[in-house]
């Protein structure tokens, strides 16, 4: 039988639930269970740093990192340092960290994360300014263009100067799930979202400091699907519009599986349009989740997973893209296992089944996966 893998998009925290209703995993059982025993494929050992693989091709690998740990665990700030090019804070410069109250700026945890960046050589990616979640109580969604003023104006300003940071998330996950969540079927944004908010948002950015390079960032767009189009749509709304739109972040947290079929004739159209509209495509939170079935040992699971990030990686890089980015380096530490987070449709609440969740290129002991030496080999291969 012919080595196949299929994978899912993650098209938003509820999806996996909402197509367990639609009973996709039925329908597909008996492929599930032929694909489980398929060869797998082989990755070599390469010992380099990616961050040096990657530059060969002038290429850059990067990953979110979590400076509750980075200051306290010197192996992970190792890791860290020797693998990447570049990093992304997970929640250091979200509006909740650095303007908690109205008007207040702090930017402790953000700038110990930037004199890190600097002190070993990598480049800092500002995540986010705009996102309906990792916010203060006291903000509304969306915020009103003063609130928006004035917060860009307070962090844009403070990393003005940075000699690391060289790109900002202007704006993150605008875009709705479906059509059912959205009162504007042209451009699919969140309600209360309008599209002349989003252009404005830019365009003060673009006042403040327009040296970065600007990214409109989302998930659930790594295929031909209604959320993609939207996208598209809404990057081409900004072009139009002529605002400063650099890169289009595309998040790929991938529910890889032998029960979907992963559309990666769509994903390379989406890839193609962005690139055809002069916005570059960037991969800002690259992550896998292998489920339905859940493979029955640790080696089985890791290898879908390493393919997963080679296949996925291979699309990407046939289309010129430069720049990936993984959401964490290290199983010890990623979203993924936290509990509200991890998808319970699959894994149940039994935390014995937490050690599967093993969506990172490092496992929990910092020692490499095959999924490391899958990115490595896909950086290689790149043209
Ligand atoms: O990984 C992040 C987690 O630790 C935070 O609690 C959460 C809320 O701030 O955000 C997570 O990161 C998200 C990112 O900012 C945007 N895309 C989805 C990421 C995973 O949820």
């Amino acid at each position: 039988m012919p080595y196949r893998r299929k994978f899912l998009t993650r098209a938003g925290y509820t999806t996996l639930s909402a197509l367990l209703t639609m009973g996709f995993l039925q329908k597909d059982k008996q492929k599930q269970n032929e694909n489980t025993d398929s060869i797998a494929a082989t990755y070599p050992n390469i010992n380099t740093p990616l961050r040096q693989i990657a530059a060969a091709k002038r290429k850059r690998y990067g990953a979110a990192v979590d400076g509750e740990f980075l200051f306290k665990e010197k192996d992970y700030a190792d890791l860290i340092a020797r693998e990447c090019s570049i990093v992304t804070p997970n929640g250091e410069l979200k509006w909740n960290a650095t303007e908690p109250q109205p008007g207040k700026f702090t930017f402790e945890s953000a700038d110990a994360i930037a004199n890190f960046c600097q002190e070993n050589n990598l480049e800092l990616h500002g995540h986010t300014l705009f996102w309906h979640m990792g916010k203060p109580d006291w903000l509304p969604y969306p915020p009103t263009l003063e609130m928006i003023e004035r917060h860009v104006t307070g962090v844009m300003g403070h990393y003005r100067n940075s000699p690391v940071l060289k790109s900002w998330d202007i704006a993150n996950e605008i875009i709705a799930d479906s059509e059912n969540d959205t009162d504007n079927p042209t451009y699919g944004l969140r309600r209360g979202v309008k599209p002349e908010l989003i252009r404005d948002l830019f365009q003060i950015a673009a006042d403040v400091d327009n040296t970065k390079k600007f990214y409109l960032n989302d998930y659930g767009i790594e295929g031909a699907t209604w959320k993609s189009s939207r996208f598209l749509k809404m990057i081409e709304y900004l072009k139009n519009s002529g605002v400063k739109i650099d890169g289009a972040g595309i998040q790929a947290h991938l529910w890889f599986s032998t029960a979907y079929g992963f559309d990666a004739t769509g994903f390379s159209s989406v890839l193609k349009r962005l690139n055809d509209m002069g916005v570059k495509p960037v991969i800002t939170e690259l992550d896998i989740i292998i489920d339905s079935p859940v493979p029955d040992t640790i080696p089985k699971l890791d290898q879908m997973v390493a393919d997963g990030y080679k296949r996925f990686l291979d699309i990407c890089f046939a289309a010129k893209v430069d720049t990936v980015t993984t959401w964490g380096i290290t199983d010890r530490h990623t979203w993924i296992r936290h509990p509200d987070w991890m998808p319970k449709k699959t894994y149940g609440d039994n935390p014995n089944l937490w050690k599967f969740l093993r969506p990172l290129p490092f496992d929990e002991n910092l020692k490499p996966k095959l999924a490391r030496n899958a990115i490595a080999q896909a950086f290689r291969q790149a043209t």
